[in-house]
């Protein structure tokens, strides 16, 4: 009796491998990303634009008094010319604030008169935010996305104990402003909520509310993906984490589940990191006097990407328009001098060049492989990956002449989970001795995409080191590592 329960369920087990895992693929490691959530990640550095009446009134939070005429550009506002310059600072696309906590709102909307449409300002009359700003990206080539206040301080609903303001206001917004484009990659529900405000009224009043029951995301959620399907709904929708600060720096460790700048190892559901960060001095909206931050230095631009897009984290580099409705002369310069920058030290990658191989690679199955080749190949959909179970292993790259580079870049596949948990690099000049490099870097985790600068400096361009040969040692992981691609500049 035992010896044939002992059989079959042996038999059992080759019937689940042959039948149903016919490609051999590495069993999962939970939680796993939802596909537009991979899709969300690949934007990786994208521009965060604060327009509006914020803009002329020189505050950062309004109160939902203003008068709409307040709102009056010196010219219709220009969201092609902001996504242009992004673009040539190696950005993938931009979200637009379309209304803010004050209420007022970028577009002409059939849910309240506080917006463009009651401003005395022929400008004003004639903006529609999210109409220009979605068909200037598509025509450029770039993601988009839209930022809706859920905190409105101009509704008397808001807060009034009812669900009148989900009903006639929040929801109605949210799915005017999805039909702007179904192909939307984002869209930013802020937790800022409460306070003094006028909300409807002539007197400033206090409101609060519990934003997971009031907004109703679950619905809400539901709603906006039938209209825009990959669209990820960030902060209080919950498919998208905030970092947990402004200043621009995910943890060296840092997982795709969880909260705040570390994430969580044991989360239990996926939820990617994005940080929001200022490149300008004042604030997130546009002031007079304001100065672009450089692109090195301690509190440089460059130095906020390799802590963000580099550990892990998606980057959101909010440069304000002003008064004209235009990004400043300062800000355009500085985005091309970070795109430049950008090119020269991320621009041309050497691992195709180099022959690669790796300490174990698991067994083909009937159409894919998963040979060490495949993290060199420029496509992310194939994998390198050794058997379920093995933890640690070894990938080297070795070139025929010696090179001289600067970062190595690592991208897990994380289609099927984020796993690595300690890694380390070495180098060689000659290939055969190594050393170690980027010492003082924690190398921990890995996730979507990590970015070492193998001389361990983030606040300007890496020295190059020597290499006749590199060597990835991954030293510890959840389950066996898989990493779609490798890169070396
Ligand atoms: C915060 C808001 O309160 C700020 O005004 C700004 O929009 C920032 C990006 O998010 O929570």
């Amino acid at each position: 009796m035992g010896f044939c329960s002992i059989a079959s369920q042996a038999q059992l087990q080759q019937q689940t491998i042959t039948l149903d895992n016919p490609e051999n693929e590495p069993r999962p490691v939970h939680p796993l990303p939802h596909p537009r959530q991979v899709m969300w990640q690949e934007t990786e550095f994208y521009a965060f634009f604060h327009f509006g009446m914020n803009t002329f009134t020189n505050r950062e939070w309004g109160n939902g008094g203003e008068s709409e005429s307040t709102f009056a550009p010196t010219s219709v506002p220009n969201p092609r010319q902001w996504l242009e310059t992004i673009k040539e600072g190696g950005m993938n696309g931009g979200i637009a604030v379309v209304k803010h906590h004050d209420g007022f709102c970028l577009w002409p909307t059939a849910t309240t008169t506080h917006c463009v449409s009651s401003s005395s300002s022929a400008n004003a009359q004639n903006t529609n935010i999210p109409r220009d700003f979605a068909a200037a990206a598509k025509d450029l080539g770039l993601k988009y996305g839209f930022y809706v206040s859920p905190w409105d301080c101009s509704s008397q609903y808001w807060g009034d104990g009812t669900t009148n303001y989900l009903d006639k206001v929040f929801l109605p917004q949210c799915e005017e402003l999805a039909k702007y484009g179904s192909d939307q990659f984002e869209m930013w529900f802020d937790g800022a909520s409460g306070g003094q405000a006028y909300y409807g009224g002539s007197s400033l009043t206090t409101r609060s509310i519990d934003p997971d029951v009031y907004y109703d995301m679950p619905n809400l959620r539901d709603k906006m993906h039938k209209i825009a399907p990959n669209m990820v709904m960030w902060g209080l929708g919950g498919e998208a984490r905030w970092i947990g600060n402004e200043l621009g720096w995910a943890g060296e460790t840092c997982w795709s589940m969880g909260d705040g700048e570390y994430g969580d190892e044991n989360g239990w559901k996926w939820h990617p990191g994005e940080s929001d960060a200022r490149a300008t001095s004042a604030g997130w909206f546009w002031h007079s006097g304001e100065s672009v931050k450089s692109v090195d230095g301690d509190d440089g631009l460059w130095n906020i990407y390799l802590k963000t897009v580099g550990r892990n984290a998606t980057l959101i580099l909010n440069f304000p328009p002003d008064c004209t409705g235009a990004l400043p002369s300062a800000t355009v310069n500085r985005i091309k001098e970070f795109g430049a920058a950008l090119r020269d030290r991320l621009g041309t990658d050497y691992a195709p060049n180099a022959a690669i191989t790796a300490s174990e690679t698991r067994a083909d199955g009937q159409t894919r492989t998963y040979a060490a080749s495949n993290m060199i190949d420029g496509d992310k959909t194939t994998y390198w990956a050794p058997n379920d179970g093995t933890t640690a292993a070894t990938i080297t790259l070795t070139w025929d002449t010696p090179q001289q580079l600067r970062y190595v870049t690592l991208m897990e596949y994380i289609t099927l989970g984020q796993r690595v948990k300690a890694f380390n690099i070495e180098v060689s000049a000659d290939g055969v001795n190594f050393e170690s490099a980027a010492t003082g870097v924690q190398t921990t985790t890995i996730g979507y995409k990590r970015i070492i600068p193998l001389d361990g400096n983030i606040t300007s361009k890496a020295s190059a080191k020597t290499c006749k040969a590199i060597r990835i040692n991954i030293t510890d992981a959840k389950d066996c590592p898989l990493f779609h691609t490798v890169s070396c500049y």
